[in-house]
């Protein structure tokens, strides 16, 4: 999929970057920083949950210790482990879809606060400080 293991780096990093813009435009919502605007949810939740599909191909072999990242060996050396972590983003991120549908904020603050702390369970485990 990559020419070379820059570019998984950068697609991964880049993923990332685009589905936590979007997250942040849901959270500003959900923590009254901005109106809630459940058309402009809708539309920021079908991003993430599009995105959180994406990064993980980047985590391809032969790419730690590649460019300037963050992850930890632990992505390459429990793979198993970190999978399940990235298919709980997708989970979480499908259903702050759906609960972003319902057009009902506070069905929204409940899943985005799951969502959130799936980034978060993985940040802690496969990402250093
Ligand atoms: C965000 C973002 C993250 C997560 C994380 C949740 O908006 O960019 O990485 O939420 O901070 O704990």
């Amino acid at each position: 999929q990559f020419a070379k293991p820059e570019d998984a780096v950068k697609y991964r990093q880049n993923a990332l970057f685009v589905m936590a813009q979007h997250f942040g435009r849901v959270g500003a919502m959900v923590n009254g920083r901005t109106p809630y605007d459940a058309k402009v949810a809708v539309e920021n939740a079908e991003i993430v949950a599009d995105m959180a599909k994406l990064p993980w191909a980047g985590f391809a072999a032969g790419t730690d210790k590649v460019g300037n990242t963050k992850a930890k060996s632990e992505v390459w050396s429990e793979q198993a482990r970190f999978k399940e972590h990235s298919d709980k983003l997708v989970g979480e991120t499908g259903k702050l879809l759906a609960a972003a549908k319902t057009n009902n904020l506070d069905t929204l603050k409940t899943a985005f606060g799951s969502t959130a702390s799936s980034c978060k369970a993985c940040h802690d485990n496969f990402r250093s400080q």
